[in-house]
């Protein structure tokens, strides 16, 4: 029975500014779950977004004030013994809220996983892979730090497929910008994604451009409102067309998927609304001829290993993974990394997620980052009575 639910803000520094075409990052603020049950086991579950409400229309904050609010209350009174119950309770009585879902049905599965003595992946259907190939993002927004990094991180031995972030400047810069990239670049697979920047007339003459250059994969050139485009998009070029924004629960990738909009899915974690809805949508994918493509909300490490444990399960995964959210920040919170060697990451195989959190780290980050937003409201109440 769940005791406990705690929910902390903890803000991580970026490597260096991250920049897409909806903001740029210089932290990551993720949202964790710590979950204590009353026979002495804890789990932990993440939730994470990207520039406050830029990508979506859930953030760190109201991921917080929502799951204590409603979720914790709701949880704590009707007692649901599995995760199963819980989050049939949670889809029941509250809309929406797909990133919150998500966190709360990752810390149950680390609980459930640590009292079956099995692996998040067995509870989810059984993993097929062990190991993830991992992309890196270009998103310094300078062409040679871009392939600088690149090359340093192919030496490394830690990525060798890249994805570059468009669509904030004219759509001849940033060709220019992808196709200098891809020509210092030659054996590397090359993916942009625009985040919705274009509208449909634009990516059609962007998109010639790029198939031109040899860009590989194109992922969300245009609005998550406009399916019928994209799946226009999809018929008129030879490049993969990748859907990403617009795949959100199962029920709306069915859709996608009935009606062949795209080459490929970007199944997200945190936009899929949990485990099970992301392991739902890879399926269905898959049984429409749809290739997937093992996509990131810029998770810290507990999503990370969420996302390895659903994607090990895919039958194929044939576009590989971006989960590279850990590496972009500049400190850990697990008392051992995860183990990315030769281009990829190792799927955990201890029982739950297999990571151990480093909780006084956690709590100390979730405490700092009181202190920062209450010194702001100081702050306020000096300049009202200025
Ligand atoms: C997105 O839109 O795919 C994934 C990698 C990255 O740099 O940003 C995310 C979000
Ligand atoms: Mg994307």
């Amino acid at each position: 029975m769940i005791r406990s639910i705690q929910t902390l803000l903890v803000p991580i520094p970026t490597i260096r500014e991250h920049k897409l075409a909806c903001t740029v990052m210089r932290e990551q603020l993720m949202v964790l779950v710590h979950i204590q049950t009353n026979d002495g086991y804890e789990g932990w579950g993440e939730a994470t977004t990207i520039g406050g409400l830029s990508y979506a229309e859930e953030s760190p904050h109201s991921i917080k004030t929502n799951i204590d609010t409603y979720f914790t209350p709701l949880l704590i009174k009707e007692r649901p013994t599995s995760t199963a119950q819980a989050m049939h309770l949670l889809n029941k009585n509250i809309n929406g809220n797909r990133f919150a879902k998500c966190a709360i049905e990752t810390a149950l599965l680390d609980i459930e996983g640590k009292r079956l003595g099995v692996p998040i992946s067995e509870l989810l259907g059984g993993r097929v892979r062990d190991q993830l190939e991992v992309a890196w993002t270009l998103a310094s927004g300078n062409t040679d730090t871009d392939i600088i990094e690149a090359k340093q991180v192919i030496e490394a031995k830690r990525h060798r497929i890249f994805k570059l972030k468009i669509g904030s400047r004219s759509i001849a810069k940033d060709v220019e910008h992808v196709i200098a990239i891809k020509q210092a670049l030659p054996d590397c697979r090359i993916t942009v994604d625009l985040n919705q920047a274009w509208t449909e007339l634009d990516a059609m003459k962007g998109i010639k451009l790029l198939q031109d250059g040899g860009v590989d994969l194109i992922e969300q050139p245009i609005s998550m409102r406009n399916p019928a485009g994209l799946k226009r998009l999809k018929q008129h070029f030879d490049v993969a067309i990748m859907a990403d924004e617009i795949v959100q629960d199962p029920q709306n990738a069915f859709y996608l998927a009935a009606n062949h909009c795209a080459d490929v899915f970007a199944v997200k974690i945190n936009q899929a609304g949990g485990l099970k809805n992301a392991c739902l949508i890879g399926q269905m994918a898959h049984l429409a001829g749809i290739e997937l493509y093992g996509g990131t909300m810029l998770e810290g490490p507990i999503g990370t290993a969420a996302s390895a444990h659903v994607f090990s399960t895919y039958p194929s995964i044939n576009f590989d993974t971006e989960l590279f959210g850990p590496l972009l920040l500049t400190d850990d919170i697990l008392t051992k990394p995860l183990d990315y060697n030769n281009f990829g990451l190792t799927v955990p195989t201890g029982p739950g997620l297999g990571i151990e959190v480093n909780a006084d780290k956690v709590y100390d980050y979730a405490e700092r980052n009181l202190s920062r937003a209450s010194a702001n409201k100081n702050n306020l109440k000096i300049n009202m009575n200025a």
